[in-house]
């Protein structure tokens, strides 16, 4: 580490040392959020030392360079040994620092950089900072004296609720708590430390250490970590982070500091060796990789989306509305009668209302957005967007009507895009003359709500449009999933061969409840009726009917759903579906109606019931998955394993301490997963258990799919 007076010739270290006044500043410049890898460890140690040594400076700084302060540890270093000095040794430094060490947290201060925070003496945050533990989403928990000083500083419960939610608190919530002991509401980082030095020189005093404080845990009531032991076997019964940060934190308010140390390292470890941790951060890197398409040229130009449209004011039309809305895009939405205009209006104005009731919103956010959104009847109102989002009728014809008419009145340069679910994208775009510039934006219901995105593109998608799209998508807060055109894209194709083995699983003798609980037993939000219910049963009605028509070889026959559907009964919108619904609840529950139906039906084909394992369910509901999912990979519809990952960890709620379906079939052993299909494909037959031959491939290889 060069001396202070070298400091201008600082060599290209993520972290350095320099003197201000009598200020000793360390300086972290990692882009892009400063991580906490070996190097900047290690920097931190070295500058630590030589501010400690430097008898020119009374105090240290601690501020980051670029957008953000530091947002923890290295993730990809996780499963490899960590050099030292480790993050715990590097915090216990700076506690046991022998001058006083103010932090400046600005933009995320998150995991181990608020746990560095946490250990120097004085924290000021810069307006707009977010300060959080978010390890819990990643299958962990703080591992550097987090458990053991958050709580010193706000409390047990307070610490509990923040640790446990992952979710991080905003500059003045923090003041407030006492996890800050300043905001800064102007100048850098370093101008607001700076400040901040002068105001403790004038104090001569020099803050007691967290971990040498006390007061706030000195009162905590045991029964605290009992109730919460209790509602996390409620409701998170199947994870380990949580749970061992009870004991964590319990361990900060019931042992010395010390040996709260040594708890929360034994407890981390723990967490660490998890499978579940592994899942996890596969999840949260395939968020990120997504956005990366490849074949599409890195820096590929992308145009500008200052004003949208969107046709069809329903549920799927008025949600997307919303999402541009929400995203402060100027939106023009169209439909063909005022009365369906007015209701979805109507429907968008409630959404924003029942939000800014539970204090998600502000009514004047509910005033600006509602004032985006602009309704007509008059497809001529859309011809100065940029972007045309058609979520009408989920029928082909109906499609093309409506890309025949927006081609028409939609300016040069325009993209067209479709919501559909599963029709033909070029189909869809040979009625236009700008193919070029159409594509699929499949939203997923609740669209203000379901994260992904799938980006459909076509065979004449431009790059520009694809990459215009992919960047709208992280624009509206989306995982965008850039995928191919085949019936049903990724997801719903993958859903499809769920949904068969489902209903084959029913004919044979088990129940949708059983099939549904094993798929929540699983880790599934929803079982899969459970789940079809909430569509609508008439919407995959309706895919069926048009596959029926369109002549397709592999449509389903008319089954007891179908018979469902007929009797107008849709699921949670009619009150009744494979489950029937109290009024204003949505807790499906079963219905006589039903087992005598499908009863019926299995008579009419001449099937007998048999006992049907739970271990059956599982493994033909998500093998069947997993070999759609190969095949999807060898005709390129997806062009990776992760993305087939994320599409269902954000459009279908897979699991994500799993890590996606491809992760997990991985870790279930595609051998295993190979072998099993063989035999249904034997035993079952049907087009969905005929092997994907990469699947085949791969297992007899003992390569990992996609490879
Ligand atoms: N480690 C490594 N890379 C990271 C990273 C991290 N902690 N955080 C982000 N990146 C990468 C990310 O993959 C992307 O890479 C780029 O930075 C920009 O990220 C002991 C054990 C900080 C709110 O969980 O929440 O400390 O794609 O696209 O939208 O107790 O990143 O460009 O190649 O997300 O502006 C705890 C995770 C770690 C924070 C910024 N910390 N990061 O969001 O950018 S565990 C976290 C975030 C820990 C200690 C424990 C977000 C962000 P690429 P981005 P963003």
């Amino acid at each position: 580490m060069p001396s202070p007076a070298q400091s201008e010739a600082v060599p290209a270290t993520p972290v350095h040392y320099a003197r201000r006044g009598r200020v000793g500043v360390i300086t972290v410049d990692n882009p892009p959020v400063n991580a906490l890898g070996h190097g900047v460890r290690s920097g931190l140690a070295a500058a630590l030392a030589a501010g400690l040594d430097d008898a020119e400076s009374d105090m240290l700084l601690l501020v980051c360079t670029g957008r953000t302060f530091m947002a923890g540890a290295d993730i990809r270093e996780f499963g490899k040994p960590s050099a030292p000095p480790t993050l715990p040794e590097l915090v216990a430094r700076f506690d046991a620092a022998t001058k006083p060490v103010i932090a400046v947290l600005h933009g995320s201060a998150l995991g181990g950089g608020l746990e560095l925070a946490l250990a120097c003496h004085v924290r000021v945050a810069l307006t707009g900072a977010r300060l959080g533990l978010p390890e819990v989403k990643l299958g962990l928990l703080p591992g550097a004296g987090g458990t053991q000083r958050l709580p010193r500083l706000v409390g047990a419960a307070k610490a509990l609720d923040l640790i446990l939610s992952g979710e991080p608190v905003g500059a003045e919530e923090a003041l407030a708590l006492g996890l800050v002991d300043a905001v800064e509401e102007r100048g850098s980082p370093l101008e607001a430390g700076l400040c901040a030095a002068g105001r403790l020189a004038a104090e001569k005093r020099t803050p007691l250490p967290v971990s040498a404080r006390n007061d706030r845990i000195a009162e905590t009531d045991p029964a605290l970590f009992i109730e919460r032991r209790a509602e996390l076997a409620r409701r998170l019964p199947h994870l380990v982070s949580p749970h061992r940060i009870v004991d964590a934190v319990e361990a900060a308010v019931t042992l010395p500091f010390a040996d709260g140390m040594a708890r929360e390292r034994a407890l981390f470890r723990d967490c660490m060796d998890s499978p579940q941790r592994a899942g996890l951060i596969h999840a949260f890197f395939a968020e990120r990789e997504v956005a990366k398409v490849p074949g599409l040229p890195a820096g590929t130009p992308t145009r500008d989306i200052r004003e949208a449209g969107v046709v069809g004011a329903g549920t799927m039309g008025g949600g997307i509305a919303m999402c541009f809305a929400n995203a402060g895009i100027p939106v023009t939405l169209l439909d063909l009668s005022q009365e369906a205009l007015d209701r979805g209006i109507a429907t968008i104005r409630r959404s924003y209302e029942a939000s800014a009731g539970k204090g998600r919103l502000t009514l004047a956010q509910v005033g600006e957005r509602m004032a985006l959104i602009r309704p007509t009847l008059s497809h001529g109102d859309l011809a100065g967007a940029d972007l045309v989002v058609e979520a009408a009728f989920e029928s082909m014809a109906v499609k093309q009507a409506v890309f025949r008419k927006l081609d028409g009145v939609c300016k040069p340069g325009a993209i067209l895009a479709t919501n559909s679910s599963t029709l033909d994208v070029d189909a869809i775009a040979a009625a236009t003359g700008r193919p070029q510039d159409v594509l699929g934006l499949h939203f997923f219901s609740p669209a203000t709500i379901m994260r992904l995105l799938e980006v459909v593109r076509g065979a004449q998608t431009s790059d520009i449009v694809l990459a215009t799209a992919m960047a709208l998508a992280r624009r509206i807060g989306k995982v965008g999933v850039a995928v191919g055109v085949c019936d049903g894209f990724v997801g719903n194709r993958i859903l499809r061969q769920r949904g068969r083995e489902a209903m084959a699983l029913v004919e044979a003798g088990a129940s949708p409840e059983q099939v549904d609980r094993v798929l929540t037993g699983f880790g599934f939000p929803l079982g899969h009726f459970a789940m079809t219910d909430l569509a609508g049963i008439d919407v995959g009605w309706r895919i069926r009917e048009e596959r029926r028509t369109a002549g397709d070889p592999e449509a389903e026959a008319p089954d007891w759903l179908d018979v469902l559907a007929e009797r107008g009964r849709y699921g949670q919108k009619t009150g009744a579906g494979v489950y029937r619904y109290e009024p204003g609840s949505r807790k499906p529950l079963p219905d006589p109606e039903l087992a005598a139906l499908i009863a019926a039906d299995r008579s009419r084909r001449g099937i007998a019931p048999r006992l049907v394992g739970d271990d059956e369910v599982r493994d033909r509901c998500l093998y069947v998955m997993v070999n759609e999912a190969a095949k999807i990979l060898e005709e390129g519809i997806a062009a990776r394993p992760v993305d087939i990952d994320a599409i269902w960890l954000h459009g279908y709620g897979f699991p994500s301490w799993r890590g996606g379906l491809l992760f997990w079939a991985e870790r279930e052993g595609l051998g295993r997963i190979a072998t099993a299909v063989q035999r249904y494909q034997r035993d079952i037959g049907g087009p969905q258990w005929c092997p994907s031959a990469l699947l085949l491939k791969c297992a007899a290889a003992g390569r990992p799919i996609g490879c």
